[in-house]
């Protein structure tokens, strides 16, 4: 496979953009080779520079749930396109999206549109600390939530990834008043609530993890959750930005029955135009600039490209006939990867829900941040260079979440299956199963 043109691309990209990139995972910096240089999508498929075909599993981290360019989506787009593209006035779209997500996530009643998922969870932490007049945020291990200052502690994701526990330019006070728990460990968190519990203004939880690779909820930890931050006054806010219409159309807290006080969105609902968005109780909500004293604000939030983007994506879902599909797809390719790992004798934990899934090599179980950096790294950026190789475009990174697309076809999956059995049984030193 050529990559001549990607390699004269990445140079160019890496004199004028940081690492080459504008978002650091997509630097392949946890992983081996040469990212490659993206000219087009369609459906499943990449197509980089070189003609290169590649299946996404990446799926631009998460928003193209119905695949690459679907012409709903892509009509919809043209339309708003013909109409102008932003006019700092609100436009029916906005109200159009709005009404959806209403009608969608049980717990929102009014929702504020921002950029990304950044600016949704640290307004949705700065409602909090109005609502509740307290100072002090709880976070998981391992949890992503964006990169502002004071949920740069322990992030997952990117800094997961790169190994920098929080981040440089971080002042230390803008940490203090944040707690960083294990995922998925109740008795730290009843411990914590114990000792503090009427200091805490928020809790924020990806209600499942996604940014330490995919960690499901174990039983009763997000009920837990809920009932403490009731009893202590405590806003729960479940940032839904990676699962939000993933896991199903009302998200994860309609899987799972548990309701937050705040939900935070983006990807999906922008159908990859940028997007952001938080919502809850109309109490809530009212404290938000201009109702309220709490100051949020954004020049192109409520934007009228994402904003028919986000509609023509949620209306090709709302049947649910996608999520069918979808668990269709995952459970084969949960099924495949777990039947290889074990013809190849070796130790393997794949974590999914629905449509978002991360096979941990060389563990066994993997609950929380730490048993996922028991992952062997080493043999995943192996595997994701076998399978870039072999045309199949994985998460440069074991700590992020592979995806898949109502486009994607069983003979995606099974040859996904057949190269992770290839690469799986040229291991030699990962520890076996048997
Ligand atoms: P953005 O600011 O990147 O739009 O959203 C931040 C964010 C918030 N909450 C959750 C649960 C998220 O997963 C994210 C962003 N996700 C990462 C993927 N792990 C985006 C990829 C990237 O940083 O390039």
């Amino acid at each position: 496979m050529s990559d001549a043109r990607a390699r004269a691309l990445r140079e160019r990209a890496e004199r004028a953009l940081p690492g080459g990139v504008n978002s650091p995972v997509r630097a392949f910096r946890a992983v081996q080779g040469t990212p490659p240089a993206i000219s087009r999508g369609e459906g499943a498929f990449l197509f980089d520079e070189d003609g290169n075909r590649f299946i996404d599993y990446v799926l631009a981290y998460g928003p193209h749930i119905l695949g690459h360019n679907p012409p709903e989506v892509v009509a919809a787009l043209r339309t708003q396109l013909e109409r102008g593209v932003a006019f700092g006035s609100t436009v029916a779209l906005e109200v159009e999206l709005a009404e959806r997500i209403v009608d969608a996530v049980p717990s929102i009643e009014m929702v504020r549109f921002v950029n990304s998922g950044t600016e949704a969870t640290m307004s949705a932490l700065r409602v909090a600390r109005a609502a509740t007049r307290r100072d002090l945020i709880v976070k998981f291990a391992g949890a992503y939530h964006g990169h502002a200052d004071a949920l740069l502690a322990d992030a997952g994701s990117g800094v997961a990834t790169l190994s920098i526990p929080g981040s440089e330019g971080v002042p230390a006070r803008a940490t203090a008043d944040t707690v960083v728990l294990p995922y998925n460990d109740i008795a730290a968190l009843t411990e914590l609530f114990e000792l503090r519990g009427g200091e805490v203004a928020a809790v924020i939880v990806e209600p499942v993890a996604g940014n330490m690779g995919c960690v499901p909820p174990v039983p009763g930890f997000l009920q837990r959750m809920r009932d403490l931050t009731q009893r202590y006054g405590t806003i729960l806010v479940f940032d839904e930005v990676m699962t939000g219409f993933r896991v199903a159309y009302g998200g994860a807290q309609e899987l799972y029955g548990v309701r937050p006080d705040v939900t935070c969105l983006g990807k999906v609902i922008g159908g990859g135009i940028p997007v952001g968005a938080y919502g809850g109780g109309r109490a809530l909500m009212e404290l938000v600039a201009p109702s309220g004293p709490v100051y949020q604000a954004g020049t192109l939030a409520g934007s009228p490209l994402a904003m028919a983007a986000g509609c023509a994506v949620l209306d090709a879902l709302h049947d649910g006939a996608a999520y069918e599909r979808l668990e269709t797809l995952g459970s084969r390719l949960e099924r495949g990867l777990a039947a290889a790992a074990d013809d190849a004798g070796v130790d393997c934990a794949i974590n999914r829900v629905g449509s978002m899934l991360t096979p941990f090599l060389g563990v066994s179980e993997v609950i929380d941040f730490e048993s996922a950096r028991a992952a062997s790294t080493a043999t995943f950026a192996t595997l994701h260079s076998a399978w870039l190789g072999r045309g199949i475009l994985w998460p440069p990174s074991q700590f992020e979440t592979g995806f898949i697309s109502t486009a994607h076809a069983e003979a995606d999956i099974d040859r996904t299956v057949t190269c992770f059995l290839d690469v799986l049984s040229s291991q030699t030193d990962l520890p076996g199963s048997g």
